[in-house]
């Protein structure tokens, strides 16, 4: 199924500088850039990203984390772009992420902090999108 996906850059992978080399890897592995632009989280915005996470133990964390400083957002589009953003990003927590994926490669702190995001379906990348390109919150 050809899908559109969301990807960011989360600040603790813009902070290490890493976006560029991120990107590309998706690039080679022919999912094509759709969308893309620079956004700096407010607390709404992250709130309503993660918006199925509220309640959880992590979630002022993640909040917290993910307007720590800037992310790039980008549509990814191809054959099971959800699929194979999610393969390339690897285990949610990094010191699980096996070597070659990019939470392993490019690993991060822990916790929030795992570098990337990749939607979890189409469902929520269009919620995603409304969010971070549309402006609708
Ligand atoms: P995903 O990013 O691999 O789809 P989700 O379970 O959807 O993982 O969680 C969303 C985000 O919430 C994760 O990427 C991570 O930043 C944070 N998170 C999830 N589980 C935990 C946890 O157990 N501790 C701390 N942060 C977590
Ligand atoms: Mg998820």
């Amino acid at each position: 199924m050809f899908e559109s996906t969301v990807v960011l850059i989360k600040p603790d992978g813009v902070l290490m500088g890493v976006g560029e080399r991120i990107i590309e890897r998706y690039l080679m592995s022919k999912l094509g850039l759709h969308k893309r632009r620079d956004i700096y989280f407010s607390l709404r915005q992250a709130e309503t990203f993660y918006g199925e996470h509220a309640g959880r133990f992590y979630f002022p964390g993640l909040v917290l984390a993910m307007t720590s400083g800037p992310s790039i957002a980008m549509v990814l589009q191809g054959e099971n772009a959800v699929a194979r953003v999610r393969e390339l990003n690897g285990a949610t927590n990094p010191s699980k992420a096996v070597p070659g994926t990019i939470r392993h490669d490019f690993r991060s702190a822990g916790g929030p902090f795992n570098t990337v995001h990749g939607s979890d379906s189409v469902e929520a990348a269009r919620r995603e999108m409304d969010v971070v390109f549309w402006n609708l919150i």
